[in-house]
């Protein structure tokens, strides 16, 4: 179960935020209202949400996921793979601070984005991508073995993100899209499928026995509630022209 989650609001930069899709630009004031409902949801499933004010100086910084990796044993501050994204660490540090008495690091040469990373368990996987490369999947595995917990790393092919295309919804359930489909590594998982005109709600999000989707997936919303679980539907549309998913919004611990 999560208690707590951290946000960032996006800013007026978020317009010069790091995109490889052609859906135009976000609309500030859109996305303000967008992020608004999506600290509704986090509040309906429970947790206790930190709301950073927006940092112009980063146009991606609202997608705090990536900066961390928080555990209930250990929080580990990452090394974002884009160099646009580097600084957006400091802030967060001081933030996850107030929350545990000791945080970890990754340091160069290992690049980390925290979207690369599924909790499962005692498990992490670590997508090895465009963003995270096999110097900071390994120093995440090493300091996750320091407390207990273990690692094991995923060669992404597409995706932009491990979570881009797989979301973990705890029971043993997965959910996952396109090139996750047929690795034999979640071959003992319970796996739900999302047909690949709707993959971007692949990166969906359980909180605390709930599930949070993107708005305007029918089949996915459908595939989710006959798995058993209530879905909390969440217009993140703005977010999306910057391949930001639900999971990237925020940081659940
Ligand atoms: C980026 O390219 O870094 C941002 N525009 C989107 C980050 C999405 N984060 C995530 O999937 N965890």
């Amino acid at each position: 179960m999560f208690s707590k989650a951290i946000v960032r609001k996006p800013g007026k930069s978020i317009v010069n935020g790091l995109t490889t899709s052609n859906l135009g630009t976000p609309l500030y004031k859109k996305a303000l209202e967008q992020h608004q409902s999506y600290i509704g949801a986090l509040k309906e499933c429970g947790l206790d949400v930190t709301i950073l004010p927006a940092d112009e100086d980063y146009p991606d910084s609202t997608f705090v996921e990536d900066t961390a990796l928080l555990t209930p044993h250990c929080a580990i501050i990452t090394n974002p793979g884009a160099p646009s994204r580097k600084g957006e660490t400091a802030k967060i540090k001081t933030v996850v601070g107030q929350f545990y008495p000791s945080i970890e690091k990754i340091v160069d040469p290992g690049t980390v984005d925290g979207g690369d990373i599924m909790m499962v368990g005692n498990h992490f996987y670590i997508g090895l991508s465009n963003r995270t490369n096999s110097s900071g999947a390994e120093q995440i595995i090493r300091i996750l073995n320091k407390y207990g917990l273990s690692g094991s790393v995923i060669k992404l092919k597409k995706a932009l993100h491990l979570k881009t295309g797989l979301a973990y919804l705890e029971n043993n359930n997965l959910v996952a899209c396109g090139e996750f489909l047929s690795n034999p590594e979640f071959n003992k998982f319970n796996i739900i499928e999302i047909p690949e005109d709707e993959s971007y709600a692949a990166n969906c999000v359980w909180i605390n026995d709930k599930v949070l989707i993107p708005k305007g997936y029918p089949i996915t919303r459908q595939k989710i509630t006959d798995a058993g679980y209530p879905v909390i539907e969440v217009d993140v549309s703005e977010f999306r022209k910057l391949d930001g998913g639900l999971s990237c919004l925020s940081l659940r611990f």
